[in-house]
């Protein structure tokens, strides 16, 4: 799995090779935010937008024990393109919830900001220590291929802010 990320990374490269586009030279992230969960919930989602100065991925993801359990990197499926079309019979899986699948690493190519959005790729927080509510902020750690980290600041929000 790792061998064929590392493979799709250099092809990335490859590409990007002899393009006169500027990059941020720094590994930024933006518009981090949770959704508020009700009094119960197990699980809750973390979105955002992230952009590195050069191909890499996000190969895993944390928060603090006082938060959640862990941080998984997920993936929503059948969701994307032609999901949201009116006449599209309901995705409902049967137990409510959308499908999504844990994924190993997210693909970051150099310079191109990768959104984490509802309906599609998201961090989820799972076994969450207490609801998550509205104005509250939680500490999101990313890791990444190249071994450094990234701490985020996520405030909690019924919607996107
Ligand atoms: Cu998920």
């Amino acid at each position: 799995m790792r061998l064929a990320v590392a493979a799709v990374v250099a092809g990335l490269f490859a590409a990007a090779c002899g393009s006169d586009v500027a990059s941020p030279s720094v590994l930024s992230s933006a518009g981090a935010w949770a959704r508020t969960t009700p009094p119960g919930a197990t699980n809750g989602v973390v979105y955002l937008q992230i952009t590195s100065p050069t191909d890499d991925a996000i190969v895993g993801a944390s928060v603090p024990a006082s938060v959640a359990g862990s941080a998984e990197l997920h993936e929503t499926m059948g969701a994307e393109g032609g999901a949201a079309m009116p006449n599209m019979p309901n995705m409902d899986s049967g137990d409510g919830e959308m499908t999504m699948t844990p994924v190993d690493s997210v693909l970051l190519p150099a310079g191109e900001p990768v959104a984490f959005e509802p309906g599609g790729k998201h961090i989820m927080l799972v076994d969450l220590a207490n609801p998550l509510t509205a104005g509250d902020h939680l500490a999101l750690t990313l890791t990444l291929a190249n071994g450094t980290t990234l701490p985020i600041d996520v405030v909690v929000a019924d919607n996107a802010p």
